[in-house]
Parts: C-alpha cells; sequence; structure tokens
C-alpha cells in the first residue's frame, strides 16, 4: 500500500515536470495565433483573398503566426472592428477605407466623390506618394495598411425607379456608410441620407425604411439587395479601395523578418484579390440583370459631379492641411 503511494507520488512528481517543461517550451516557442475581421460572406473575392493572406503567413513564418479569419461580420459591425483593431483587442482586418475616414482625415481623401476617374487611376495614386500620405495617416490612428484590395465602382441602386439626374434622388431616403462626406453627399443631391450598419441594409430596404442605398456589383448582389431594390444605376461616384489592416503595435513589435513576411503575405493575397475581383464584378452584374435587375448607364456625369462641390468645400475648410493631397491625387495622371 506505502509502496504504491510512493509509487504514484512519484509518477505525479515525473507528469508536473513534464507538464512544466512542456509549459515553458510551449511559452518560450508561443505562436501567435491572430484574429481577422472581414465582413464578406464565403466565395466573396475579398473572403477567398483573406484565407491566402492567412495561408501563406502561416507558411511564411514557418507557423510562428497564424491568422483565424472571421467572415461574414460575425465579429460585429465595420465601424466597431475598425475600433477594435486600433486597441489592439483583434489583429487584423480588410476594411473599406470609407469608415476608416472619419478617423483618418488623410485616408478620406479617396471618399470625396468622384475624386478617382476610374480604378485604374485609383491604383496609379495608391501606389505613389497619395497612397504613403494615405498609410502615414493611418498608422497615426494605430492602423498599418500592409496592402490595397479593389472595391470596384459604387452606384445607386433603389427600389423606386431609374436615377439619371440628380433631382431623382429628391426626397429619397438613401442608406450610406458611417462617414459625414457620404451623408453630405446625399444631401447635396436633395436625398435624405441614412448612415447604418451593412448588415441592417437588406431588412431596411425590404420593409422600405430606406429607398435605396449605394455599393459596387458584387456588394449589391452577395447581400440580395437586388432582390428588394431592382433599379442600379451607374452613377460610379465612389471609387474606395480596401486596405489589410494591422494594429500597429503588433506589427511593430515582430522582428524585422516576420513584419516583411507578413507584408509579402497581404501583398499576394491582394493580387488574387484583384484577379478575382474583375472577374466577380462581371458574373454579379450579369447574375442580377438576369434576375430582373433594371439597370441603367449615366453617360454624362457632370451634373452628379458638379453638385458635389459643397462637399468638398466643407472638407477642405475643415481639414485645410490635406488639400495639396487632393491636389496631388487630382493630378496623378
Ligand atoms: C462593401 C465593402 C464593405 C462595406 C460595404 C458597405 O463594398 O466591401 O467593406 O463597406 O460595402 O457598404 O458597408
Amino acid at each position: 500500500m506505502q509502496l504504491r503511494a510512493h509509487r504514484l507520488k512519484q509518477a505525479l512528481a515525473a507528469t508536473a515536470l513534464g507538464a512544466a517543461i512542456a509549459v515553458g517550451a510551449g511559452t518560450f516557442a508561443q505562436a501567435a495565433e491572430w484574429r481577422a475581421w472581414n465582413i464578406h460572406v464565403a466565395g466573396y473575392p475579398n473572403t477567398v483573398a483573406m484565407d491566402k493572406f492567412a495561408e501563406l503567413t502561416a507558411a511564411k513564418t514557418e507557423g510562428r503566426i497564424t491568422i483565424r479569419n472571421f467572415h461574414a461580420g460575425v465579429l460585429g459591425s465595420q465601424p466597431d472592428a475598425i475600433e477594435q483593431v486600433r486597441a489592439g483587442a483583434l489583429e487584423v482586418g480588410n476594411f473599406n477605407l470609407g469608415p476608416i475616414g472619419p478617423i483618418a482625415p488623410a485616408a478620406n481623401v479617396v471618399s470625396l466623390p468622384f475624386i478617382f476617374k476610374d480604378m485604374g487611376h485609383m491604383h496609379r495614386a495608391l501606389d505613389g506618394s497619395a497612397g504613403e500620405q494615405i498609410s502615414a495617416g493611418m498608422a497615426e490612428k494605430g492602423l498599418i495598411s500592409l496592402a490595397w484590395y479593389d472595391s470596384g465602382a459604387r452606384s445607386f441602386y433603389n427600389s423606386k425607379k431609374p436615377i439619371t439626374q440628380p433631382s431623382d434622388l429628391n426626397g429619397m431616403k438613401v442608406r450610406v456608410m458611417n462617414n459625414d462626406l457620404y451623408s453630405g453627399m446625399i444631401s447635396a443631391l436633395g436625398g435624405n441620407p441614412s448612415p447604418m450598419a451593412f448588415s441592417e441594409v437588406y431588412q431596411s430596404l425590404k420593409t422600405g425604411v430606406v429607398d435605396g442605398a449605394e455599393n459596387n456589383w458584387p456588394s449589391y448582389e452577395s447581400t440580395g439587395h437586388f432582390e428588394v431594390a431592382g433599379y442600379y444605376s451607374m452613377s460610379q461616384h465612389l471609387i474606395i479601395p480596401e486596405c489589410v489592416c494591422i494594429n500597429a503595435k503588433v506589427y511593430n513589435a515582430l522582428p524585422a523578418a516576420d513584419q516583411q513576411a507578413v507584408k509579402d503575405a497581404a501583398r499576394e493575397s491582394a493580387e488574387l484579390q484583384r484577379a478575382l475581383w474583375d472577374d466577380r464584378a462581371t458574373k454579379s452584374r450579369e447574375m442580377v440583370i438576369a434576375r430582373g435587375v433594371k439597370f441603367n448607364d449615366i453617360a454624362d456625369k457632370s451634373a452628379f459631379q458638379a453638385a458635389m462641390k459643397p462637399v468638398y468645400d466643407k472638407y477642405l475648410a475643415d481639414n485645410p492641411d490635406i488639400a495639396p493631397l487632393v491636389e496631388l491625387i487630382k493630378n496623378t495622371p
């Protein structure tokens, strides 16, 4: 009996020692697991690309960093998630620069309606000094942009009628993302802006809380908004880039080699995202038109552009130091 008790004690001690060694070793070589926020559903270009980003990060850091993606906005709304990444409650997010603008004024230039002529213009501006200034403005607010994703051009859609001129928006209730520039844009066109979370838009369109919203083809399709707002009018008033953003403290604490690995992983995922984007935009457009969406082009956008003067004036009055950045973008060939 005594011998058995002794052996048991010995065995327990050995187990405890083993466990202590294991814990110690684990602590020493501890792998970081990051949580990443993404608003989009399975199959969406950003979702596929974020999965690629996770896979590449694990491979390039030999498992020192793994990323767990939370898709479909399950971790909360975009403005909340941006705050969480800034605070370090989440490490990573794929964010649209729209809701980042109110936090980082330099990043808000991309939310000035019609500032980019087309996607190519946006890419050239982001790849140059304008992109650097935008990144620096975001970094000051605790967000490091590792790479840029595409988000196409946003156009108006609604449940009432085709939009061909600004007066068609008169009195229309239009959902916008949380950003005063977008509210100002709708007001300048004579509509009533209604800022709300992405996840609430379908129900709001369906029940008539809002008459319309605005987005690119893939989001119009993937959310099912086309089912409840069947007029899509190609105003293309906003071309907003998106980032793969990481908490600045987390990024700055990494050894240089891992910073490079994470950046490379994000950039490679962005190449994939951009390639998938064009294909999805075409397919989404074809799909919703086949499902009965009435779509109209707006060949001459000059009346919409002219109506944006008060939006620009207010932004520049509030942020006079950003004027050179606005000029730089406008003058980017
Ligand atoms: C999408 C964008 C999302 C979100 C959404 C919205 O195009 O990818 O990040 O910003 O629009 O309208 O809220």
